[in-house]
């Protein structure tokens, strides 16, 4: 205690009471000494109550930032652990496209996510009409942890979109679900995949981009390099027809024993049947009939069903060119029945012989040479792609694929970064950018 305060106390401080009393008035001769004590004093325990006031909401703080913290990390690992839940059950069920209604939420509770929901969403409102169609994620999480005073509650929403990729059989120039084989001159200048052996008769030409890989345990002739051999095979795309056959126009079939397409020409323009398709897309279905085209031109997507075992020949000069929409240049299902692509180099579609202008550039003048370029998914017992020096610029998907003749199979590296339709991973993934926090509506 300060030395001068002494004397006020030695003389004895008045009691409480006295102090108080509104009658009370100190004597002169402490007025002005008790003033300063008094004012002192009032400050000193302002000043201890302040600091631990202060220090109560100090502490309360703490808590309640700590409450925070503790919320907002559980939150944030059930936000996570939401999403690693739906990608995972992406991952692993082929058919969630049709299993997940859009715009639904889930309860992930019966998956050990307590109050987690996840909600996938198409914009078009319909997850299973195209696979190629990207999906908005979002995933709410409520966390309670407690309080006191009760519960701490909150409630955070994750919202992102993610899209398929493409299929990875994209990548190559020929994918085979067995055997490749090379003979009579071939020039490869693209990826070759088998599952089978890949064979030729060192006759094949090779150019930079030509590399053969299949699964261990087949091989590959020594004239074929670079290889690689992969530990597992790569399952092939298995489009759903139906989306095509779905918007495309139905070709007339002609009389006699087998469905003969000639002299035609089919573009998102123009047709030799009618109305011509918007999207480019025709459909032969060839009610178990042997399928033969000859002089045909199409510019979009030629669809062959229904041949029940029967074979589909291109068998004069034909012209496949991939359409604006980017769908597969020919989707033929011959089942157990072949397919062969068989045009003379010297053969050329003949605009002036038709009287049709193939080319669609408005005169009938012209001498189209055979070629198919764009991506080509086949299902047959086998593929042959031959005759004579035609070239196949693209990516062809099929069953113990042949070519022979000095058919030129040459890349599109677009091919392999497209998402297509039938021919996506089937999976999702996290679109750069789009991941959020969005607010939670009351
Ligand atoms: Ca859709
Ligand atoms: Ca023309
Ligand atoms: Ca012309």
């Amino acid at each position: 205690m300060p030395w001068e305060f002494m004397p006020a106390l030695r003389l004895g401080i008045p009691p409480m009471a006295r102090l108080l009393a509104p009658s009370f008035r100190p004597p002169a001769r402490f007025a002005a000494r008790g003033a300063a004590l008094y004012a002192t004093t009032l400050l000193l325990c302002i000043t201890v109550t302040g600091a631990g006031l202060g220090l109560v909401t100090l502490q309360m703080a703490h808590r309640r930032l700590q409450r925070n913290l503790q919320l907002s990390a559980q939150t944030s690992m059930a936000l996570q652990s939401g999403m690693d839940w739906t990608f995972w059950m992406v991952d692993s069920d082929p058919n969630w496209r049709t299993s997940v209604v859009s715009g639904q939420d889930y309860d992930l509770a019966s998956v050990g996510l307590d109050q987690v929901t996840m909600r996938l969403e198409d914009t078009d409102g319909n997850l299973a009409d195209d696979d190629t169609d990207p999906a908005v994620l979002t995933v709410t999480s409520v966390t309670q942890i407690a309080a006191s005073g009760g519960q701490a509650v909150c409630t955070r929403r994750l919202r992102l979109t993610a899209a398929p990729a493409p299929h990875r059989a994209l990548a190559f120039t020929v994918f085979s679900r067995d055997a490749v084989a090379f003979t009579g001159g071939v020039a490869v200048s693209g990826p070759v995949r088998a599952q089978g052996n890949i064979t030729d008769d060192g006759t094949t030409a090779l150019t930079a981009g030509a590399s053969f890989e299949t699964v261990t345990g087949n091989t590959i002739s020594p004239g074929l390099q670079p290889v690689t051999f992969a530990s597992s095979a790569m399952a092939s795309p298995a489009p759903d027809l139906a989306f095509y056959t779905n918007q495309a126009t139905l070709l007339a079939s002609s009389s006699g024993g087998n469905f003969d397409v000639r002299d035609a020409a089919f573009t998102s323009t123009s047709s030799s049947q009618g109305a011509a398709n918007a999207n480019g897309v025709y459909w032969i279905d060839a009610g178990g009939q042997e399928v033969r085209l000859e002089n045909v031109y199409v510019k979009g997507t030629l669809v062959i069903t229904n041949t029940r075992g029967s074979d589909i020949n291109f068998e004069r000069p034909c012209r496949l060119e991939q359409g604006t929409l980017g769908y597969p240049v020919l989707l033929a299902d011959a089942a157990t029945g072949r397919i062969e692509f068989a045009f003379a180099s010297g053969e050329r579609l003949d605009e002036t012989r038709a009287n049709r202008d193939f080319n669609g550039d408005g005169d009938s003048a012209d001498q189209v040479s055979p070629a198919i370029s764009g991506l080509v998914w086949t299902r047959s017992a086998s593929v042959i792609l031959g005759n004579s020096g035609w070239d196949f610029t693209g990516c062809i998907i099929g069953s113990n694929i042949q070519v022979t003749g000095g058919v030129q199979l040459k890349r599109d590296a677009t091919i392999r970064s497209r998402v297509v339709p039938g021919f996506t991973d089937g999976r999702l993934h996290i679109v750069r950018g789009t991941i959020a926090e969005v607010a939670v509506e009351p």
